[in-house]
């Protein structure tokens, strides 16, 4: 029988040699807030009342694993089971295509009433709402949204983001926690474009709408997505990284900050190695975590590398508290639950493991140039006993050790999710 109670001992006499306080960092990785997706529990289709439910917008789910939510009461059900078995500090974060309303309320039409049943079940579970405009999925978005030269097309879709942002001070009023919301668009060319600052030009100049027009709005955050590419829009995206990067900067306003989403960069290329960067210049982060796989940027979140590099940046700059961690994945080829379950627990582990590191004595060792001890360092504690903390962990909020969620989570797909046809 495995003793998770030894295995914790055995661990804080592992990283007690090194001056790591285990039930600190235990304490710091379980109050970090982070924001669970509910894109996933039903491949990003959302509950507007139309005919068209596909999705596009240079984004895919991939896969036809049954007993995916059909309503909003599922997808809370789904959501409700599934954070059983995560643990800590958690929001939700919703898409404005999330609405529930009995007839079709169109995107530049949309109010809090059409989030009170979100709104009335997050209260009833303490946990915040964070929220994102659905510039994508609609007929008005296949020729561009907020970049779109036609002015019509361009109005619409500024008066969707002006009412998200009213939308999210409603979540924040009610909830008492700040609304966190994400602004992607996914407006861009299958191939390279004559007239490439147009677009960039009138994505600039409708953001600056939004936030004009919703200056009384004051408990919500705004992250600027970038992306490389999206499927069908290879050649050119408005939104590009320089581009969001540049708007920020210039927008100097502390609600205004970057989200950086892992999978919407060139391979070799490393949202961790930017982190410092932007810091530089802004207090705050929006991340999306997911994980990139070839032209996907769209799988679970995988305890590696990167993840890990991630959190470890954000602890070494003392900057998990100024970032707000959201995840962004949906993977239709497996249990739904299961896929929140992997995902949000490998990414709250990163935070544990990145806080089950001598961090101060680390940089001590470089700011006195023995480049040897740190490299020895680093590398001493890619193979550290992290899971018999993470064990521990996860056993004392209820929420399962190791594997026990995954027994639980098929239990519920034969109860529930295999009788939804
Ligand atoms: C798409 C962006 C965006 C979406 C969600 C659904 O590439 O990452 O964040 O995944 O808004
Ligand atoms: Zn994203």
């Amino acid at each position: 029988m495995y003793d998770v109670e030894k295995g914790y001992q055995v661990a804080k006499e592992f990283f007690g040699q090194y001056g790591v306080d285990v039930d600190e960092a235990i304490r710091i990785a379980d109050a970090t807030p982070i924001s669970m997706h509910c894109w996933q529990g039903d491949d990003v289709g959302g509950f507007e009342v139309s005919e068209d439910k596909s999705l596009s917008g240079g984004i895919q789910t991939t896969g036809n694993y049954p007993g995916k939510a059909r309503t909003a009461e599922e997808l809370r059900q789904d959501i409700e089971t599934a954070m059983k078995f995560i643990p800590g500090e958690l929001k939700v974060n919703l898409h404005a295509s999330y609405q529930e309303a009995d007839e079709f309320v169109d995107r530049n039409a949309i109010e809090p009433k059409h989030f009170q049943k979100w709104v009335d079940w997050a209260v009833k579970k303490n946990i915040g709402l964070d929220f994102n405009p659905t510039y994508f999925s609609h007929p008005l978005a296949e020729n561009g949204t907020l970049s779109s030269a036609d002015e019509e097309v361009r109005k619409f879709w500024i008066e969707h983001g002006i009412r998200c942002r009213r939308i999210g001070q409603y979540f924040a009023d009610q909830t008492g926690k700040k609304c966190i919301i994400n602004h992607w668009t996914p407006d861009g060319d299958k191939e390279f474009p004559v007239d490439t600052i147009g677009p960039r030009l009138r994505l600039k100049d409708s953001y600056d709408q939004v936030f004009k027009a919703t200056e009384d709005v004051t408990d919500v955050v705004d992250g600027i997505e970038s992306k490389v590419f999206g499927i069908g829009l290879e050649s050119y995206t408005a939104g590009s990284h320089e581009f969001c990067m540049g708007y920020v900067m210039k927008a100097n306003q502390d609600h205004i900050i970057m989200t950086l989403d892992t999978g919407h960069y060139h391979p070799t290329e490393m949202v961790s190695a930017k982190l410092s960067a932007i810091f530089t210049f802004s207090k705050n982060v929006l991340l999306h975590v997911s994980r990139p796989v070839r032209w996907d940027s769209d799988h679970v979140v995988s305890y590696d590398e990167e993840t890990k590099m991630i959190m470890e940046e954000l602890v070494r700059l003392g900057k998990l508290q100024d970032t707000y961690i959201a995840t962004d994945f949906f993977d239709a080829s497996i249990n739904r639950i299961a896929a929140w379950c992997i995902g949000m627990r490998n990414t709250r582990k990163a935070i544990l493991a990145a806080l089950l590191q001598p961090n101060d004595y680390m940089k001590k060792l470089e700011a006195e140039g023995d480049v040897s001890a740190r490299l020895a360092f680093r590398e001493e504690f890619k193979a550290a006993p992290v899971s018999l903390v993470w064990d521990y962990y996860c056993e004392k909020k209820g929420a399962g050790k190791g594997l026990e969620w995954l027994k639980e989570v098929q239990a519920y797909e034969q109860e529930v999710l295999s009788k939804r046809v």
